[in-house]
C-alpha cells in the first residue's frame, strides 16, 4: 500500500495547525534488532524487535505555522539547507501530517542532546518528537501507539521511541501497517547500564536503510535471521521478567552479532567494525572469562554499547575509562 492512500484515508481532518509547545521522545537501543524490510515504503520489518528507550537522552521538538513556500529546518539552533537530506527527511514526514492542510508550511525546531560523541542514531528520537510535536499542532489527538504507527514511516526504529524503558515493536501482519508498533513492557529494571564505547563518530559510508536492503537481497544468510530475531526476542522477555542479567546480555550479544554476520555475508560486503571495534570486543569477552558480568551490542556503526548492572559499573570504567553511562531506570 502507498503512505499517501493510507493517510489520506487514516488521518482524521483537524482545524488549521498552531504553534506546538516542544515535545521530547528518547533515543533507544535495540537488544534485539530491527534488520530488513518486508515493505519499504511503509517501514514494515522483517521480524519484531524490542529496545529500551534512554530516559532523558533524545530530542526535543517544536514546531509553528510560517508564512513561506518551505518548511524551515533548524537543528541544534542551524538552519538546514532545504536541499539537504535532513531537510528532505523532515519536510516528507510534515507532507504525512498536513494531507489535510497542503498549503501549511513549518518551522521545524529541534534540539539533540544524544551525545555527539557516542554513535548513537537520532533519527528513532527524531521522528518520536516530531510526531507528537505535529499531533499537537493539528490537533490531531492521537493516541500514542497511532503516533508509533506515524513515526515508523519516518524511520522504523522510531516507532520504539514513543515509549519509555523496555519496549517491543511488534511487527504486524497487516498490509496498512496500522498493527505494526511499538508497545511497551510493564517493566523496570533500575542499574540496567549502558556504556557508550566510542570507536569512530565519522557518518557510516551505507545508511541502514541501503544495508538492510543489501543485506536482504544479497545474504543467503540473512534467511535465517528472523529465527534467530524471534528466538531472542522469546528470551529476551523471559530475562527481563526474570530480571536475568546474564541472559539479557547474552542474547543481546548473541542477536547483535548475528545481524552483523548478515551483513558481513552481503554482497558488496557490508562490515561496519573497525579494528578498534574488534579490540574492545575482544577486551569485554576477555573480562567476561575473568568474571565480570559485562556484554555488548552494536549498531549499524562501528560503536560498541556495553551492557552491565550497577554493581560492575566501576570495575567497567577502570577498564573503559572514558565510557559515557546511561541508566535508563535510574540507579
Ligand atoms: C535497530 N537499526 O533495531 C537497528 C539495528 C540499526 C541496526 O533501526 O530505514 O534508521 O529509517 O527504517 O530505523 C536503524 O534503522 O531505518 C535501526 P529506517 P532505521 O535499532
Amino acid at each position: 500500500m502507498n503512505r499517501a492512500e493510507l493517510i489520506q484515508q487514516w488521518l482524521p481532518h483537524g482545524p488549521q495547525p498552531i504553534a506546538s509547545e516542544t515535545h521530547f521522545a528518547p533515543s533507544n537501543i535495540a537488544l534485539c534488532k530491527y534488520w530488513g524490510k518486508r515493505d519499504s515504503e511503509l517501514n514494515l520489518p522483517v521480524n519484531a524487535s524490542l529496545s529500551v528507550s534512554l530516559d532523558t537522552l533524545g530530542t526535543r521538538t517544536a514546531v509553528e505555522p510560517i508564512d513561506a513556500d518551505a518548511d524551515e529546518v533548524w537543528l541544534n539552533g542551524e538552519r538546514q539547507a532545504p536541499q539537504s537530506r535532513f531537510a528532505q527527511r523532515v519536510s516528507g514526514f510534515i507532507d504525512l501530517f498536513r494531507v489535510h492542510h497542503p498549503q501549511t508550511r513549518l518551522r521545524v525546531r529541534t534540539e539533540n542532546n544524544i551525545p555527539t560523541a557516542a554513535g548513537l542514531a537520532s533519527s528513532a528520537s527524531g521522528f518520536a518528537a516530531l510526531a507528537r510535536a505535529l499531533n499537537q499542532a493539528f490537533a490531531l489527538e492521537l493516541s500514542a501507539t497511532d503516533l508509533s504507527i506515524l513515526a515508523r514511516l519516518g524511520s522504523g526504529s522510531a516507532c520504539r521511541s514513543l515509549f519509555d524503558g523496555f519496549v517491543e515493536w511488534q511487527m504486524g501482519v497487516r498490509d496498512d501497517g496500522l498493527d505494526s508498533h511499538g508497545v511497551p513492557i510493564e517493566a523496570r529494571w533500575p542499574g540496567l547500564s549502558i556504556g557508550l564505547v566510542k570507536v569512530d563518530e565519522r557518518e557510516k559510508s551505507v545508511d541502514s536503510r541501503a544495508g538492510m536492503r543489501r543485506t536482504k537481497e544479497t545474504a543467503h544468510l540473512y534467511q535465517s535471521w528472523p529465527l534467530q530475531a524471534s528466538t531472542d526476542l522469546i528470551r529476551l522477555r523471559e530475562a527481563i521478567s526474570a530480571r536475568d542479567f546474564g541472559l539479557l546480555g547474552s542474547v543481546a550479544e548473541q542477536n547483535a552479532l548475528s545481524m552483523h554476520a548478515t551483513m558481513i555475508a552481503s554482497w558488496p560486503p557490508l562490515l561496519y567494525w573497525q579494528p578498534d571495534s574488534v579490540a574492545a570486543m575482544q577486551k569485554v569477552w576477555q573480562l567476561r572469562n575473568d568474571g565480570l558480568a559485562l556484554y555488548f551490542t552494536m549498531d549499524a556503526g562501528p560503536n560498541l554499547k556495553l551492557l552491565f548492572e550497577q554493581d560492575s559499573r566501576d570495575a567497567v570504567l577502570e577498564h573503559f575509562p572514558t565510557l559515557e553511562i546511561v541508566q535508563p531506570f535510574g540507579v
